[in-house]
């Protein structure tokens, strides 16, 4: 049950899109509304991907986070969230992005799916979810909570679209069945040196957990998740903060390599 007006969604919606598109940092905003629900959160991120739809922009996917024990301990919540991904934060293989464009930006290793039936829950389970994976890709996210510090309650985070601001994929794509996403190993690398490794079962699991979590929780809106859509499943390791000039390479066991640079 919502507590916020209709017009308090819309009036967030258009505070947190602004501090992401002008890429400026804000307070919390359970500090202003501390009694502002989980519905509420959603309905502001919901508002932000309606505002985005309306001038255009398209949605490339759809991502959960906060799914590995490690994001969860390094930003202290404990349950994983959802969120969209616009197709302007799409870089390609090999691309650079502007930091200028960021506020503080940390990036995630993860394993990204292509869906080829509709997944719905309430009752989605990780074999729905493999029968319904056209191929596993290798996917870096880049998040740039428009939070102070990246200081914020869980509500806070849902409402800010789950930090999402880039992503990168590429690498070699392969068919669900020539992999195994739980012992799927990850090197991640700044600039020549490692600074993370990991491997699937990170994320709650299995990643395609991950993926039946966020039917189950779509399915709670009255939402499905569509034939074809791409998900990112979570970072398998806490998120690493990076600077202009960065040059990151994460490379995936079986599914080839992600690369790109900060300008
Ligand atoms: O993709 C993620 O796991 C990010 C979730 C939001 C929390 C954060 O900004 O670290
Ligand atoms: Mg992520």
């Amino acid at each position: 049950m919502s507590t916020l007006s209709r017009a308090t969604v819309a009036e967030l919606a258009e505070h947190l899109e602004n501090a992401e598109l002008q890429a400026f940092d804000v307070e919390k905003i359970t500090n202003k509304y501390p009694d502002m629900d989980w519905e509420d959160a959603y309905d502001i991120q919901w508002e932000i991907r309606a505002r985005k739809e309306k001038r255009g922009t398209k949605v490339a996917g759809l991502k959960m986070g906060l799914t590995s024990y490690a994001k969860m301990k390094q930003m202290g919540v404990d349950t994983p969230i959802y969120a969209f991904l616009a197709d302007y934060f799409s870089v390609p293989d090999g691309g650079s992005i502007e930091t200028d464009e960021l506020i503080h930006p940390k990036i995630e290793a993860e394993i990204a799916i292509i869906t080829n039936k509709e997944l719905a829950g309430p009752g989605c389970t990780v074999a729905h979810v493999l029968a319904a994976t056209e191929c596993v890709v290798p996917a870096v996210e880049i998040i740039d909570s428009r939070y102070e510090n990246f200081r914020f309650d869980l509500k806070s985070v849902i409402a800010d679209n789950a930090s999402s601001s880039r992503f990168v994929t590429g690498g070699n794509p392969r068919r669900v069945e020539d992999v195994d996403m739980k012992t799927l190993g990850v090197v991640m690398e700044i600039n020549g040196e490692v600074v993370a490794t990991g491997a699937g079962a990170s994320v709650l699991g299995n990643p395609a957990a991950s993926v039946a979590m966020l039917a189950n929780m779509l399915a709670e809106r009255g939402e499905t998740i569509p034939a074809g859509t791409f998900i990112m499943t979570g970072g398998i390791t806490a998120a690493v903060a990076v600077k202009a000039g960065d040059s990151v390479c994460v490379r995936y066991q079986d599914i080839g390599s992600v690369s790109f640079t900060f300008k």
